[in-house]
């Protein structure tokens, strides 16, 4: 393959695609190994998800004490998380406050998109160019991408035609949006939107609520931390954060060992409401341990969410369609302050597109079955090409003048959710085929870079020059995988866990649910037994593992 090498413009030892909590950990730890490294990142700052993600009510649905990175003591002393779930731009100062200590910035590119990466067979580098021009070759690439960073394009009849005042929650203007006296649309009803729909209610002269799903969506209760709680939870966090990376979601809270009919009918029915009581992400799904297995048992929970749903919402016909049918958890369960409320005031309307479907986005508004809405302001809210998305959208050839696109045509093939066969020396981090979005993304991002470091320190010691994922350990995982999800109720339900939100995307459900603790396990056994299901090799010659 020609790679073009002629105008390489600059040789690292890695290139850093992303600058969100995986990429800014990533460079510490390769500096660290003493690389020279680039950091590539679109955006305008550091942040990620958390850069773009700017909507009002964007917040963290994991405490965030523990969302947050464990790494380094002068982080903890020096950071003190003011809310239960912190908001995106406290999550934002956090992150900004990361590299400043670090420095890491200078060996930041920001406004900068990888538009292609190939791997150089000969050399074993990759050369990667972006959108500034720049042609880097390096030994190693690591893909910081982020999950949730490839936003859906709005896949709706005239979406185009709209003239009034467009939003995506994912591109939110940085200086904020004024809808006061505003009709306003939103379209969409996940974590984005049912957290930004109270906030725009407040302000709007009317909101409608295009609504195409209802979602399960459980109280925050989110307050300030108060001084006390956090200095508690800062004297025993190493033992707290253990416990995280040792259990299934990468968060500290016990799982409950009772299954949901070893109880009676009323001591069900107070531990859930202990759960909503309580708030959070996993009010109902640490109630019982057979919640996600057990279809039966799941029914208890959805009638309990069901049933508060119709305490809170006044109109029956409006609680009717807010109400969810498909298995609780296994499209993501929203957290939300006052969300339901939201719809007893008189300014906001739920549109129900299950009977009243969107016909087309006209010029001035949108036109579904039953009536025509005139709006000054429309948001999408729709959610993201999630997963593979980001890796997608960038042309990457590996081994063979191989693109990962076509890869992946089936369904993304990873081993651990870390390397792909055939993109040798290609690092991925929370890569479909392990916990990422099922769990708590920063205790699995520091595990993911840890590993990764790892791996180049064990490469760069012993003077390899390739590691690669052979293809018998990565069929092998993605069957390890299916079977895992199988086990579940969670490809039943139509999600973006599964890539049904996206025409034309195979259908695979992507992220490993056997839990944080049990996948850091295999993976530590996996470096335990010499990277098993790993090829190291140097130059064109292969050292079998043995030899590592
Ligand atoms: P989600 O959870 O994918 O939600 C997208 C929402 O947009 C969902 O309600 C979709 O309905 C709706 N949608 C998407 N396309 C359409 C069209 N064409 N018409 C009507 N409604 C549509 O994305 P979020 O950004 O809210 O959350 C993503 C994750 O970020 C979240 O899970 C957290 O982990 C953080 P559908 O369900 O497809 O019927």
């Amino acid at each position: 393959m020609n790679n073009g090498k002629n105008d390489v413009s600059e040789v690292l030892d890695a290139v850093i695609v992303g600058a969100g909590f995986s990429g800014l950990y990533m460079l510490i730890r390769l500096r660290e190994l003493g690389l020279k490294c680039a950091v590539i990142e679109k955006g305008g700052d550091v942040g990620g998800t958390w850069y773009w993600n700017r909507y009002p009510g964007a917040r963290c649905d994991i405490d965030s004490v523990d969302y947050c990175y464990s790494f380094s003591p002068k982080l903890l002393k020096e950071w003190r998380w003011t809310e239960r779930f912190a908001t995106q731009p406290e999550i934002l100062r956090y992150l900004e406050f990361v590299a400043k200590t670090f420095d890491l910035k200078r060996d930041i590119r920001f406004s900068s998109t990888v538009l292609s990466a190939e791997f150089d067979e000969n050399a074993d580098t990759w050369l990667v160019s972006t959108s500034y021009g720049e042609r880097i070759e390096a030994k190693y690439l690591v893909m910081a991408v982020g999950n949730l960073s490839e936003p859906k394009r709005p896949d709706i009849q005239g979406a185009d035609q709209f003239i009034g005042n467009e939003l995506h929650t994912s591109k939110w203007p940085k200086d904020g949006v004024d809808f006061t006296g505003c009709e306003v649309g939103i379209i969409g009803t996940g974590s984005s939107g049912i957290q930004a729909i109270p906030l725009i209610a407040n302000q709007a002269k009317h909101l409608y609520v295009f609504q195409r799903t209802p979602n399960y969506s459980m109280p925050a209760r989110n307050a300030p931390l108060e001084p006390n709680y956090i200095e508690e939870v800062l004297a025993d966090f190493e033992k707290r954060r253990e416990t995280s990376r040792r259990s299934d979601a990468g968060t500290p809270f016990p799982p409950s060992n009772k299954a949901t009919f070893e109880v009676s009918d009323e001591e069900r029915s107070a531990m859930f409401e202990a759960g909503w009581k309580r708030g959070g992400i996993n009010s109902l799904s640490y109630a019982f341990n057979d919640f996600f297995t057990d279809e039966i048992a799941n029914q208890e929970a959805q009638n309990f969410a069901r049933k508060k749903i119709q305490e809170i919402v006044h109109d029956p016909i409006t609680a009717k369609s807010l109400s969810p049918i498909h298995h609780i958890g296994t499209k993501r369960t929203c957290v939300d302050t006052n969300y339901f409320e939201t719809y007893n005031r008189e300014n906001v309307t739920l549109v129900d597109l299950r009977s009243d479907p969107i016909q087309e986005i006209t010029p001035h508004g949108v036109t579904t079955k039953s009536r025509n809405i005139k709006l000054d302001s429309l948001v999408y809210a729709v959610g993201f090409d999630a997963v593979t998305g980001a890796l997608n959208a960038i042309n990457i050839v590996g081994r063979g003048g191989q693109r990962l696109r076509d890869a992946w045509n089936d369904g993304p093939a990873t081993y651990l959710g870390l390397m792909v066969s055939g993109f040798p020396n290609m690092f991925l981090v929370t890569g479909p085929g392990s916990p990422g979005v099922l769990s708590n993304m920063v205790v699995s991002i520091e595990q993911h870079i840890d590993w990764i470091a790892g791996a180049i320190e064990h490469l760069n010691s012993r003077s390899f020059t390739r590691i690669e994922a052979s293809s018998d350990a990565q069929d092998q995982w993605v069957a390890h995988v299916n079977e895992l999800a199988e086990g579940t109720l969670y490809p039943q339900a139509t999600s973006w866990y599964l890539g049904s939100n996206i025409t034309g995307k195979a259908r695979v459900f992507m992220p490993y649910v056997n839990g944080c603790g049990n996948y850091r396990s295999e993976c530590e056994a996996v470096v335990r037994d010499g990277y098993r299901g790993f090829q190291l090799t140097t130059g064109s010659f292969i050292q079998q593992r043995e030899d590592a």
